[in-house]
């Protein structure tokens, strides 16, 4: 019997760096001219026929929102021609979990995407690539992960793209949804799914739609903040922004004014927390200043949506119910 392929677009990150000593588990680099993924080769091809594209060199920080569009474009590629029966997607823990919003928001139902990462370098002393890769393959060739949105596998746990946070600065078990908890796990090799998303009412997003993505910053609220941020941001020619508020989405008062300013320019306004779980729900801020609840967005996934909804539509109330549905 012939083997599933799988697809695997390496974009950098931890777990294609090496360090200097097997005991370097948070200095290490992206070296030019080696891959380690590319090096996992024999192991993968246990499971399944597998092509390594090189898609992206980079620390997770370094990755331009444009590339991440070219992403889900290829994948979408991949799909349409029937050119893998799955795909994984290898990248820097530091902003993996909007790449897989931004590919779930983009990538309608179809063969599984998985995207996974390392908290160590391959050169590390227990390093958690190799297991995270071979979990992520063997869950691309899953039936079962087809239609359930982008997966996240990381240390022997599936996520649902839409929910999963990194939440620990360096530990390999730094991913989790703390009120969603996992959609699934793998041990031993085997596949256990527990949980669905569900995403059938979900915004999607053509990947081909034309028209550079907007300007959206994330303003991060604290005590005593002052309105100049929001200001400059507007004066930057921002078309959106997120407020990682305080709490349930609270505004400072200081800071309402800016809010008129911004609806008059025709910016749109969501609020999301920086609390870390749970929804921010609707408030009288949203009659008063057009604002937008992000439910439970965090904030680097409600701008993601937000830049998706702003190419699509200036409208507040059209965004408002795409938020609804997030
Ligand atoms: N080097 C960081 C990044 O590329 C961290 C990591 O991959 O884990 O995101």
């Amino acid at each position: 019997m012939s083997k599933p392929r799988v697809a695997i677009l390496t974009m950098g990150g931890t777990i294609a760096s090496t360090g200097a000593a097997p005991d370097a588990t948070t200095i290490y680099e992206l070296d030019a001219a080696r891959n380690p993924v590319q090096e996992l080769l024999p192991i993968l091809s246990g499971v399944a026929d597998i092509v390594v594209e090189a898609f992206a060199h980079l620390a997770s920080h370094d990755i331009p929102i444009a590339t991440v569009l070219d992403l889900a474009r290829r994948i979408a590629a991949i799909r349409a021609r029937n050119e893998a029966d799955g795909i994984v997607v290898t990248h820097g823990t530091d902003t993996l979990e909007e790449t897989a919003y931004f590919l779930d928001l983009l990538l309608p139902a179809g063969a599984p995407v998985v995207v996974t990462g390392a908290a160590r370098p391959a050169s590390a002393l227990s390093a958690d690539g190799p297991l995270n890769l071979l979990n992520a393959v063997r869950v691309a060739t899953s039936a079962e992960a087809a239609d359930q949105g982008v997966l996240v596998c990381m240390n022997d746990r599936l996520s649902a793209a839409r929910f999963v946070t990194k939440a620990h600065a360096t530990a390999t078990d730094a991913f989790g949804a703390a009120e969603q908890g996992h959609v699934g796990a793998v041990a031993g090799g085997e596949i256990a799914f527990f949980n669905r998303p569900r995403n059938g009412t979900r915004p999607r997003f053509d990947p081909h739609a034309p028209g550079e993505l907007p300007h959206v910053d994330i303003i991060h609220c604290h005590l005593g903040m002052s309105p100049a941020l929001v200001d400059h941001a507007i004066a930057d020619g921002a078309a959106g922004l997120v407020f990682a508020s305080t709490g349930n989405g609270s505004i400072p008062a200081a800071v309402k004014p800016s809010l008129t300013t911004a609806r008059a320019a025709g910016v749109v306004v969501v609020r999301s927390s920086r609390v870390g779980s749970g929804a921010v729900t609707s408030a009288k801020v949203d009659d008063e200043y057009g604002t937008i609840p992000a439910g439970s967005l965090n904030p680097q996934k409600a701008r993601l949506l937000l830049m998706l909804a702003l190419r699509e539509t200036r409208d507040r109330d059209h965004i408002a119910a795409m938020f609804r549905r997030a």
